[in-house]
Parts: C-alpha cells; structure tokens; sequence
C-alpha cells in the first residue's frame, strides 16, 4: 500500500496506539519529506546567493552579497566576538567568517523549504527578508552602493522565490500538505516524483554554482595587478632603494636564516587589516583628497602623485597586538611623498590638531597632526622595496608613519585625510577599546634559540634577534642569561626608523638557560620590564625563553 498523509495523521495524534512497524514507516517518510522540503530551501537560498554573487560581480569593486554581510559582521560585531574569532580561528579568522556566513544561510534557507510545504507566504517573505539583509549590507559597505543593492537583492530575491515556489511544486505529491487540504488528486507514482524533484533541484543548484563561478571569475579578471604591474617608478628613485637594499645586506649580522633579515620581502611581511577581500583600486581612477581643516582642499590623481618629489626610507612598521615576542612587527624600505609636502600645499589651519585618513573600504585612523611636523619620516607612500605597493599592502597608495602603530597611522588603500581635531574623530579601533595615540613602544625579540630549543653544551651558539624603537632608534641591546646582563653586538643602523639586529655569543653549560632581552632606545630610555598585554596601548615586558643543553 502507498503511504500517504493523510493515513499519517492518526498515527501522529496518537502514536502510543500504533504498531512498531506503523510508527517506523510514519517516521521514515516524515523525515524523508522533511529532506526534501529543506533541499528545495537550500537549492533556493544557494541560487539567490549565486546569483547575486554573479550580479555583484559585475558591479565590482562592490562587494557581492556575502562579503557585505560579512563586511557587517566584523563592522557592528563587538570587541570580544573579533577577539574569539581570532583565538580561534588566528590568521584564518575571515575565512572561517565568510564560511559562517554561507553556513548560517544554508540553515536559514533549509528551514524556509521546510516551512514552505504547509506555509509558502511566509517562506517567500523569508527570501525577502535574506534579500533585504544582503542589499542592506551592500547598501551600507563602503565600496557598495544603493543601485547595486537594489539591482544585486533584486535579482537574487526574484531568482530565489522563483526557484522555491517552482519546487514546492514540483515536492513530491504525497509531502505537499496544501494538495492534501485541497484534496487534489495527484499522479501519484512517489518515485517518479521524487526523481522529478531531485532533477529540478539539482538543476537549480547546478545553476547556482554556475552563476558563483562565473561570478568569481568575473571579479577576479576586473583585478588591478595588471595596472600595478604596468606602472614604472621613477629611475633613479629605484636606485635609491637600491642603496637601501644594498645597506641593509652589508648590515646583516650574517647569522643565517633563523635571524631575521633587515628587510622583509612583500611575501613575508606581516599582514593586519579588516579586509575580507583586499581592495582592488585602479589608479587611473583613483585619487587621494585632503580636505577638512585646510585652506586649499586638493585632490591628487595616481600620476600626479608619482610626479612628487619623493623620499625613501626604510621604516619599521608594528602592529598594536603584537605580543612581546611577536611576529606582528616588520621593516620594509618605503618610498613616498612626504606628507609634510602635502599638507603645506594644502594649508593646515590653525587647530587642526588631527590628521584622519580613510581607505577605500571605509576603515579609518588619526593621529595628532605634530608627528606630520616634528621630523620624522611620515609618507604617502608608493612602494614598497623598490616595487608598486603590493595589492594587500595598500595598492596604489598607504601611509607609513615611524614610531606610530599601524591602527593609528598606516592607512592602506588611501582615499582621504582629512584635518581635524583629536576630539572631532576617532578612528576605526579607537570606539572598539584601543588607547587614542599609539606611539610604538621600544620592543627586542629573541628570534634564536627557538625557546624550549635543545642546544649542545659547550659549543659557541649565536643568541640573535631584533629590537626597534622607531623613530627613536636603538642604542644598545642587552641579554640577560642565567640572571647576567651581556651587552650584544648591533648591526649598523639604517636609521632611526628602522630596527636593527643584535647578537649575543653564548657557550651554554649543560642544563636549563632562562634567556631574556631588552633594548634601550636613542633616547636612552630602556624597555620596561613590566608586563602589559597588546591591548589598549601595546605590550610590554621582555622576550623571555627557556632553552636546554645537553
Ligand atoms: N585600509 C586599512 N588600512 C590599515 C588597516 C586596515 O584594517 N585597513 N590596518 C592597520 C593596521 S592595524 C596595521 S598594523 C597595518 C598593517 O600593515 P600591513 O598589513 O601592510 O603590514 O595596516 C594598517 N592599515
Ligand atoms: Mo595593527
């Protein structure tokens, strides 16, 4: 006998009056409607997001639905979600949110297939509601639009009502309650219904991967590293960063390579910033303003700024969470337009204590407008070791300011700077718990001995690392071994705003070696041995490690 509901019904009012067997059959088909019924919700769901993504695609460099959301995830999360998605997930923590952002759609879509068998008005609303929230979050992404939120929503919103009613009509009769209720007689071979279903399914979600593929792939040919590729510094400025290269080599210590070389290629800089994607910036449409608290706002293209006279440095950058012995800190030989240059140009006025900047996906920073004039090396900077700005280090253009944190100062992707006051705005990090003014703190780090390393006793063993104070410079590094101080050899300095290497020739004695550094600044001032985490204003103490001999 073939099953249907409507026998079903009795047996779910009162199951305890029904056979073993009834009960297994009852739950069997259940069930099995209930899978079918949440993989027309998801085929649905993945269509809109496909579609969408194909939509978006085209509209690059706005962002397709499910960037957006996630984009608005990482805006309006709170502090201690970022910090559990980093304990978790470290360096993989926006991957693992674009993952749970298709995740949850694919629960919440599964769950309107499965309402849509008794209740299809609100499951279509549902879709409706899952559209809005993508074109809202389109609307409100900095690099997004409302016409590419209406346009992109729209389109995923009709594709996916669409593809649910089609296969709600296509669910297998005996699990469709609205024909039970109507009492329409249905074809009723479940099996051919069933294969009818799957096929329509299967079609919708093969459509939809299509549309997603495409919908990369789209993106990805709109990509700037052609334009980046093709754009040809200044000569003779390369041979100034080729002095630099060449200086920094001469300066080695020449350790090897568990110590760290003065300058970092692109490939292993350190990378910190809140971009799901990095932002794709065609410099022929690109340009940089500087506007608020000036005489004469001005607004620079690409050439222009390549046109400038420009300085190169090499500049050691860190990150505010950073930990004491941390890997979030690197130098880099930098060449830009000095920013002093541009904001007399512009004409600061009197009172502008701040100098705000923007990138092009929105993230903001400041820091008082003093470090602009006291000095010290402060650029919109154009490349990086002699190369264009790589993509995710800022392409076509970043600011690089010694002796501040990057979350103050090192605006990639630079758009605007804007002059105000230190009370008149605060930047991105500044709402989320990080202190307002991030001078980088004098910082060593014991790169070997690893810690917990097992060295030979008796044999001499270099004990090397790097220390940095920019823009202050270092002045003398020292090692404490065994509770001793040993003062260590530096490289020769690069300059002020760059760190340097210090070594340490050690012969251990068998057993356990508590070794720790700390590096005194050009001021003269020495590394606090106090402990404080990165959070508010950066960490303090000093890299400390226990190694043995044997
Ligand atoms: N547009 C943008 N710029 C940004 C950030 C960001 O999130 N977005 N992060 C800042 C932080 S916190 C740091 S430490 C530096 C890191 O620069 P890097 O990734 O080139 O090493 O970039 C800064 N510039
Ligand atoms: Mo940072």
């Amino acid at each position: 006998m073939i099953e249907s509901p409507t026998d079903e019904q009795p047996a779910k009012a009162e199951p305890e009056t029904n056979t073993a067997d009834a009960a297994e059959t009852a739950d069997t088909v259940g069930s099995s409607s209930t899978v079918l019924a949440a993989l027309s919700g998801i085929a649905s769901g993945a269509v809109a997001l496909g579609v969408g993504e194909l939509v978006g695609a085209i509209r690059a460099p706005e962002p397709g639905p499910v960037i957006a959301v996630a984009n608005r995830v990482i805006d309006l999360a709170p502090n201690w979600f970022v910090e559990l998605g980093k304990s978790i997930f470290g360096l993989a923590d926006k991957p693992a949110l674009i993952v749970g952002t298709i995740l949850l759609s694919i629960v919440f879509a599964s769950v309107l297939g499965v309402v849509s068998i008794a209740r299809p008005k609100p499951a279509v609303l549902g879709l409706c509601a899952f559209g809005l929230l993508g074109a809202f979050a389109i609307a409100a992404d900095a690099q997004g639009s409302v016409f590419g939120a209406v346009v992109t929503g729209g389109a995923a919103t009709i594709v996916g009502v669409t593809a649910l009613l089609s296969l709600r009509r296509r669910l297998p009769s005996s699990l469709d309650q609205t024909a039970i209720k109507t009492e329409i007689e249905s074809p009723t071979n479940p099996n051919v219904d069933r294969r009818s279903f799957l096929t329509w399914a299967g079609g919708i979600g093969a459509t939809a991967a299509g549309a997603a593929v495409v919908g990369n792939s789209v993106r990805s040919r709109s990509s700037v590293q052609e334009a980046r590729t093709s754009v040809a510094l200044e000569p003779e400025i390369d041979d100034e960063v080729q002095g630099w290269l060449d200086a920094a080599v001469d300066a080695d210590l020449g350790i090897g390579d568990e110590l760290t070389p003065l300058v970092i290629d692109d490939g292993e800089f350190y990378l910190i910033d809140t971009a799901l994607v990095k932002p794709q910036v065609d410099p022929t449409t690109w340009s940089l303003r500087i506007s608020g608290m000036v005489d004469n706002p001005i607004e620079i293209g690409y050439d222009d700024l390549l046109g400038r006279s420009t300085t190169v440095a090499p500049v050691t950058l860190s990150c505010v969470s950073n930990e004491v012995g941390g890997g979030l800190v690197g130098n880099a030989v930098w060449q830009g337009v000095p920013l002093v240059d541009l904001l007399e140009e512009a004409g600061v006025q009197p009172g502008a204590t701040q100098v705000a900047s923007r990138s092009i996906d929105g993230w903001t920073c400041g820091f008082p407008t003093e470090a602009v004039f006291d000095g010290r090396t402060a650029l919109v900077a154009v490349s990086m070791n002699g190369e264009p700005l790589p993509v995710r280090h800022g392409f076509p253009a970043r600011l690089v300011v010694s002796g501040l944190y990057g979350y103050v100062s090192a605006t990639k992707w630079l758009t605007d700077i804007e002059l105000t006051t230190i009370e008149g705005f605060d930047g991105y990090w500044i709402p989320r718990g990080w202190s307002k003014l991030g001078p980088v703190k004098t910082q060593s780090r014991i790169d070997t001995p690893r810690r917990r390393e097992t060295l030979v006793a008796g044999q001499p063993t270099a004990i090397a690392g790097v220390a940095w104070a920019p823009d202050r410079g270092v002045s003398k590094v020292e090692v404490n071994i065994d509770d001793e101080w040993v003062e260590a050899t530096l490289s020769n300095e690069l300059g002020t705003d760059a760190w340097r290497q210090w070594m340490v020739s050690w012969t251990p004695t068998p057993g356990d070696h508590v070794l720790a550094v700390r590096a005194t600044d050009g001021d003269g001032d020495t590394q606090t041995a106090d402990l404080a985490p990165p959070a508010p204003s950066g960490a303090t103490g000093w890299h400390t490690i226990v190694v043995r001999a044997e």
